[in-house]
Parts: C-alpha cells; sequence; structure tokens
C-alpha cells in the first residue's frame, strides 16, 4: 500500500504579526495536488493542524477544506490531534469528518479500541493503525488508568505510561496486514526544527523509540517540524511540517513522506518537496550591507551590526519591506551597552533626564521640573 505522511501544518499561525494563512492554502493545496498525483491509499496527518487551540474561523475553513480535498483523491484520511490542537474541539468534529469519510482522533478515549482503526486498500490490501493524539502527562496517566494497564505509581515516568499503552494498543499486531501507527511525540535522539520549542519538548516527555513494537510496518510521527528518520525497531519517522513557521526553521526543506509497504516488505519512504513554500530567512549585516541583499520573496529575520539609534528600525523596514523582525546584533548591543552603563553608574535620575533632553535639543525647564515631580510621586 502507498501512504501520504504528513504533520505539523499549524494552520492559524501569525508570526510576528504576519498572517500565514494564504501561504497555508498554498503549500495545503500543493499537498493535495501530490496526493492525486501518487494516488496513496491513506494520508496520514500526525497531529498540529492548527497552530492553536482556538483556532479563526478561517483557519478551521482551510484545514476542514484540505481534510476534504485529501479525502476526494480517493485516500482514507486519519487526522490525530497534536500539543497545539484543541483536542475535544477536533472530536467535535467528529461527526462532519465521519460523514465525510474522514477519521479524527483529538482526545483520548475510554475504549482503547477506539484507537485501532482498520481498513483494506484499493487492492484489497488489509491495514490496521494506532492512531493516538497527543497525550499530556495527565492523560497518559489517565489513558492506562482507564485501560487498567497498570496501577499509578509517582514514579512511573511519561514514556513508561507511553511505553505501557503503545504495548497494549498494538496488541493484535500481527503477519496478515500492514500495521501501521500514528502519534504526536518527541522520541529521544530526534532533532528539533527550531520552531516547536515549548514545554511538551522538553525531555521529561520524551519517549524512547523502543516504545514502538518490531510488529509496526511504519511509524508516522508528528511534533518535530524537521523531517527525519528515527533510529528504532522499526522504520519511525517524522515528516516534517510543510512550512516553515518561525525563524530557526529555515534550514528545514519542508516536504510530505510517501511511504510503500506491505505485510512482508520492509517501509520504503521518498520525500517529496513543497515548492510553494515562502521560504524564512535570517538575514545580517550594516545598513548598507543590508541594501544589497536579494531576499525573493522570504520573511526575514534581520540583525543590524550597527549601533542602535533612532529611526534604525524604520531604515531597515525601508530597505526590506519583508522585515518581520529587526534586532541590533546581540555582539554589537554588548559592545554599545557596556560603556553607556559605566558612564551612568552612580548618577540621579533627573541629571541622566537632564543629558537625554539636551542631547535631543530639548531644554524645557518645565519638563525638567514636571520629571522631578513626577520622580517624587512614585516614592524616591
Ligand atoms: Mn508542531
Amino acid at each position: 500500500m502507498r501512504i501520504l505522511h504528513t504533520s505539523d501544518w499549524h494552520v492559524g499561525k501569525v508570526l510576528k504579526g504576519q498572517s500565514r494563512l494564504s501561504e497555508h492554502v498554498a503549500v495545503l493545496k500543493q499537498v493535495v495536488d501530490i496526493a492525486h498525483a501518487e494516488r496513496p491509499d491513506l494520508v496520514l496527518v500526525a497531529g498540529d493542524l492548527f497552530d492553536t487551540a482556538a483556532p479563526t474561523p478561517d483557519a478551521t475553513r482551510v484545514v476542514t477544506r484540505a481534510l476534504s480535498a485529501l479525502r476526494n483523491t480517493g485516500a482514507e484520511v486519519v487526522a490525530i490531534a497534536g500539543n497545539h490542537d484543541n483536542g475535544a474541539e477536533l472530536d467535535a468534529l467528529r461527526g462532519w469528518a465521519e460523514a465525510a469519510g474522514i477519521t479524527l482522533r483529538g482526545t483520548v478515549r475510554d475504549r482503547a479500541s477506539e484507537h485501532l482503526i482498520g481498513g483494506t486498500t484499493r487492492d484489497g490490501e488489509p491495514w490496521r493503525l494506532v492512531a493516538l493524539p497527543f497525550l499530556s502527562q495527565r492523560y497518559a496517566v489517565r489513558a492506562t488508568e482507564m485501560y487498567a494497564l497498570s496501577a499509578a505509581e509517582a514514579t512511573q515516568t511519561y514514556a513508561d505510561h507511553v511505553g505501557r499503552l503503545f504495548a497494549a494498543l498494538t496488541e493484535s499486531f500481527d503477519g496478515t496486514a500492514v500495521n501501521l501507527v500514528t502519534a504526536h511525540l518527541t522520541v529521544v535522539g530526534g532533532m528539533l526544527g527550531g520552531g516547536e520549542r515549548d514545554a511538551h519538548t522538553i525531555q521529561s516527555y520524551a519517549v524512547p523509540a523502543t516504545v514502538f513494537p518490531t510488529s509496526a510496518h511504519y511509524v508516522a510521527l508528528g511534533h518535530l517540524h524537521r523531517r527525519q528518520p528515527v533510529l528504532g525497531p522499526c522504520p519511525v519517522h517524522y515528516s516534517g511540517a510543510p512550512l516553515a513557521i518561525d525563524f530557526g526553521e529555515e534550514e528545514n526543506t519542508p516536504s510530505v513522506t510517501i511511504v510503500e509497504v506491505s505485510p512482508d516488505t520492509a517501509a520504503k519512504t521518498r520525500d517529496v518537496p513543497i515548492t510553494t513554500a515562502t521560504p524564512l530567512r535570517t538575514v545580517r549585516g550594516t545598513l548598507d550591507q543590508l541594501s544589497t541583499v536579494d531576499a525573493g520573496d522570504a520573511w526575514l529575520r534581520v540583525y543590524v551590526t550597527e549601533p542602535p539609534r533612532a529611526g534604525l528600525r524604520e531604515a531597515v523596514q525601508d530597505l526590506l519591506p519583508r522585515a518581520l523582525e529587526v534586532r541590533i546584533d546581540p555582539a554589537v548591543l554588548a559592545e554599545t551597552q557596556a560603556p553607556q552603563r559605566a558612564q551612568r553608574a552612580g548618577r540621579a535620575p533627573r541629571d541622566l533626564f537632564a543629558d537625554y533632553l539636551s542631547s535631543k535639543g530639548h531644554v524645557d525647564p518645565d519638563v525638567t521640573a514636571l520629571f522631578d515631580r513626577l520622580y517624587g510621586e512614585v516614592g524616591h
């Protein structure tokens, strides 16, 4: 069978005030085009469909349309919630999704069997899929208790709980079908893509790849935004995000992963690049150097290597209208701030303010008197 594996769409992302919605429309259209060309039997979306737990109506429209369009290629579509998604909200769409032939799993269900999804390809090949949405520590404990896998012990880690869950959920994996897992989590040894830095990426949430059974033919993961395979007892892959959503992900090459697998052949993967993604870039230099930068349509983070002064940000913005973030290079800042701080040491606030006023050519005794009065009022 053939699988298209994608994850971490983060629809609804606003980067430094800039909506990325039209970019998401473009990249998801390309994902759908790839699905038309590749004709996968199954599309897996491994979490973080949305960027926030309270998506706008526009974001919801883009995600539901993309899922419908993927389904309309003839593929089965299964999507799980990631840590950015609101799992309960995703579950609220299950009625719509089921009518459309799409399978959603937003939260952990009270019956373990709800996380085991089965199907048969157009060619009559059976497959089964364990679909586990993102679990917080609390829900991981609750799920293991709910499925009567163990009594909660304070010493059990997140990885213990997740390991026990996968062991129970994959119990039925045998040689008669293609055995698949999709989940949204950090595997020990995975490389961060840059934009997923948050509480759920810290090491207490990392699980070893050994939580996946050798009987799995393919494990489709989401959470790390960089496309990568992970060493494990079976083929374990992150598809990566189709669009770099934050500075720091600019080195990633966005793609979707196409998987060919059968009950008795090892999974073969191949990446199909997403070429419509607007890149993110970091550029560095003096105003002169920045004036020669040709960044195309990339969104920019700019580090200016000049001392801070009024109007510098505006000058950069004029040169590079696609700069979303303008900062003084931290090295330059350290150089210029140390002597200033030394000059200021031990001097009275009213003297510093008087210096500031005269440096601006604005010597006005009324302003100085007002400053004195206000400064006195705040208790000095
Ligand atoms: Mn993510």
